[in-house]
């Protein structure tokens, strides 16, 4: 079964948002596998960030990713990939529709509240770099079978 990696930014954790944003990929029928409270040390935010690392916005970046704690996530899910990124929106608050996480709760793309990997294989090594062996926790939900057919 597919899994991506979401993280509940800085500015949604500070906002008070942690709650809201699970929510919705709870209700959505996805599988939680993963989920630590962490602050984040420049070299995993570099890491995690390295193909953006040209960008005039990368240090503010990491500045704010490492500025105070995440939420690190794991979900599981039929095409958890694609539906979590319809699910968080565009990368501008401005641009995302409402009834998105980015459209419904920010104003401005680098406070944007959450991160979703954006293919299975970002998802494959974002999930490798933010989780170590032994801290994906799998489980058999009883909705499963009402969820699947
Ligand atoms: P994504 O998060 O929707 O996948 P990316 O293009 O991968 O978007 O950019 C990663 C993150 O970098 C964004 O979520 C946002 O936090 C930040 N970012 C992207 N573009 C800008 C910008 O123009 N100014 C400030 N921050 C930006
Ligand atoms: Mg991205």
């Amino acid at each position: 079964m597919e899994r991506t990696f979401i993280a509940i930014k800085p500015d949604a954790v500070q906002r008070g948002l942690i709650g809201t944003i699970i929510q919705r990929f709870e209700a959505k029928g996805y599988k939680l596998v993963g989920m630590k409270f962490m602050n984040v040390s420049r070299e995993l935010a570099e890491q995690h960030y390295a193909s953006l690392s040209d960008k005039p916005f990368f240090p503010g970046l990491v500045d704010f990713i490492t500025s105070s704690p995440v939420v690190a996530m794991a979900w599981e899910g039929d095409g958890v990939v694609t539906g979590a990124r319809k699910i968080i929106g565009a990368t501008s608050p401005a641009a995302a529709d409402l009834g998105t996480i980015r459209g419904d709760f920010g104003v401005t793309v680098g406070r944007n509240l959450i991160h979703g990997s954006d293919a299975i294989e970002t998802a494959e090594r974002e999930l490798g770099l933010w989780f170590k062996e032994g801290e994906l926790t799998d489980w058999s939900p009883v909705a499963t079978a009402w969820l699947y057919e």
